[in-house]
């Protein structure tokens, strides 16, 4: 069937108790047995819930993978994903990552004695030169927040297998309405469904999404063994939020496009990262890869002062971290999301005192544009 088809329909039957058309909200933590060993598939609600089975149904579908499982946050599901590893294992990463990837990589799971490599996953020279004979992941990004990096999916995946490597996708950012990496050759898909598969800033929540059945039974383990599970309450937010993914995603890509042109004709602005605008390294291969731009764009203000002035002067653009929301958001990644990477690495990838960063919204286009127009008419 077709994308919205599956969004509203896949792993959401009618409620065979009683016919309710929206799958119900499970808030149970176990399940009644009738004699020992006879119960109908559900024992303990950490193991499994019916509200989480229909979410994680309904993801692994939209992804085009077998398997689906939803962790308590992004984060949570970049963890689970991580103690696939073992102690000794390296990992080459995109230099450019979520500040908070980047945290848990660094300061967590290094001293659980994995090694960290990050490269431009853009360039895939780089990719090779980095990888070592303990590497088992290549962790990718594509596009970079926040500075909307794109990688190559189907080449890395062509690279990682060519190495023997697991090719992981963080697919946060364009959702699989715009981006499928499993069918581009990824082994695992991430989520912050946080983010636009929620889509209405109501709930944190993460996903895996793979189709290799080893792998999936030892993921599962680990979700169960670890207990980082989506809750079902949380888990019924996200698949009300799938149901109109589409029709969100849509309309975040027609805004995206009109402020990313708008943002890049004026004159207070120098820059700006976005892979709609022809101007954009990656233009070509976002146009291949990508069925649309989406609605994330960041932005060169020139100076920390700027910038402040700018987050100071919105008044319809929400200042605030997170992003993929039916409302615009702005930040500030140097102090905000980025808090966490070294100076001189934010520096390096662009994320200056001076960057903004938008996640655009679906409100009347003409609004944020005033908006935003009116802000940086503040820039002496
Ligand atoms: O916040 P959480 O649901 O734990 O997701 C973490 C995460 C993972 N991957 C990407 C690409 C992300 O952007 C995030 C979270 N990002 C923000 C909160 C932000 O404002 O960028």
């Amino acid at each position: 069937m077709g994308f919205s088809t599956d969004a509203i329909h896949v792993g959401q039957e009618p409620d065979p108790a009683t016919g309710a058309i929206i799958v119900p909200i499970y808030q149970t933590s176990t399940y009644v047995q009738e004699e020992l060993g006879k119960h109908k598939g559900y024992e303990y609600a950490r193991t499994s819930n019916p509200t989480r089975s229909a979410l994680e149904r309904n993801l692994a579908c939209l992804e085009g993978g077998r398997y689906g499982y939803a962790f308590t946050s992004g984060m949570a599901a970049i963890n689970a994903l991580m103690t696939l590893l073992k102690s000794g294992d390296h990992v080459v990463a995109s230099h450019n990552l979520y500040g908070g990837s980047f945290r848990l990589f660094e300061r967590v799971l290094k001293d659980f004695g994995l090694s960290f490599t990050y490269a431009n996953t853009s360039r895939l020279p780089d990719v090779e030169r980095a990888v070592q004979p303990g590497t088992r992941l290549l962790y990718v990004e594509t596009p970079t927040n926040p500075v909307m990096e794109i990688t190559d999916i189907a080449a890395a995946a062509a690279l990682a297998h060519s190495r023997g490597l697991l090719l992981a996708v963080d697919n946060t950012f364009m959702s699989p309405y715009f981006q499928r990496p499993l069918e581009l050759g990824a082994d695992l898909v991430l989520h912050s469904t946080t983010k636009y598969l929620n889509g209405h800033s109501d709930g944190v929540g993460g996903a895996v999404i793979l189709n290799d059945s080893a792998l999936a039974e030892r993921l599962k383990f680990l979700q169960n063994a670890a207990g980082a599970i989506l809750g079902p309450f949380d888990s019924w937010l996200v698949l009300r939020g799938v149901k109109t993914l589409a029709v969100r995603m849509r309309q975040h890509d027609a805004n995206g496009q009109a402020i990313a042109h708008f943002l890049a004709a004026h004159p207070k602005v120098r820059k700006v990262y976005y892979p709609g605008l022809p101007t954009h390294p990656q233009h070509d291969l976002a146009r291949r890869q990508m069925k649309g731009f989406g609605g994330m764009i960041a932005f060169e203000t020139g100076s920390l002062e700027n910038a402040k002035t700018v987050l100071r002067s919105v008044r319809l653009c929400a200042l605030a971290e997170s992003l993929g929301g039916v409302e615009t958001l702005i930040s500030h990644p140097a102090t905000m999301t980025h808090a966490s990477v070294p100076p001189e690495d934010r520096d390096r990838l662009g994320i200056t005192g001076g960057l903004v960063r938008i996640s655009v919204g679906i409100e009347d286009v003409e609004d944020l544009i005033a908006d935003l127009d009116q802000a940086l008419a503040r820039i002496p």
